[in-house]
C-alpha cells in the first residue's frame, strides 16, 4: 500500500516536473525571434555536369548544368552550396541577389555560403554558359521563402 501512495506521489512529482518544462520550452520559445527558433544551416552538394548527345544530323550538341540545380531554404537559414567541379573547366558564375561571384575549377570544390536573408527566387548562373548559343544556360535556382510574420 506504501508503495502505491509513493507512486501516486511520484507520479504527480513527475507531472509537475513535466509541466515546468513545458512551460519552460513553451515561454523561451516565445521570448525568442521566430528566425532563432526556425534557422537551421541547409546544405547542397552540387556538381557540375555535362550532357552530350549526337544529333540528327550526326552532329555532336553538348550542354552544361549544375545538377542538382534546386536549392530550398527558410528565410533565416543559413545556406551552403557546395560546388564540384566534375565536368567541364572553369565555371564561373554568380548568384544573384546577393551578389555572391566565384569560379568552380575541375575536380575541386568551391563553397558559397550566404545568410538567406532575402526571400525570393534567385538564380546561380555559369557566365560561360550562360544560355544555348554557350553550351547552357547552366543556371540553378536558390528559392528562400519568406518566414511568417
Ligand atoms: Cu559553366
Amino acid at each position: 500500500m506504501r508503495e502505491g501512495v509513493s507512486h501516486r506521489t511520484a507520479s504527480r512529482r513527475t507531472l509537475v516536473r513535466v509541466a515546468t518544462v513545458v512551460a519552460c520550452v513553451w515561454v523561451g520559445a516565445a521570448a525568442l525571434p521566430q528566425a532563432a527558433v526556425r534557422a537551421a544551416t541547409v546544405t547542397y552538394r552540387v556538381v557540375t555536369n555535362e550532357i552530350a548527345a549526337k544529333q540528327a544530323d550526326g552532329s555532336e550538341k553538348e550542354v552544361y548544368r549544375f545538377d542538382p540545380a534546386v536549392y530550398v531554404a527558410n528565410e533565416g537559414d543559413d545556406v551552403e552550396l557546395h560546388l564540384y567541379g566534375l565536368r567541364g573547366h572553369d565555371h564561373p558564375f554568380v548568384l544573384e541577389g546577393y551578389n555572391v561571384r566565384g569560379v568552380i575549377h575541375r575536380n575541386q570544390e568551391t563553397v558559397v555560403r550566404v545568410h538567406a536573408d532575402r526571400p525570393g527566387y534567385f538564380r546561380l548562373v555559369c557566365t560561360s554558359h550562360a544560355d544555348a548559343a554557350h553550351e547552357g544556360p547552366m543556371e540553378a535556382y536558390l528559392i528562400v521563402i519568406p518566414r511568417q510574420r
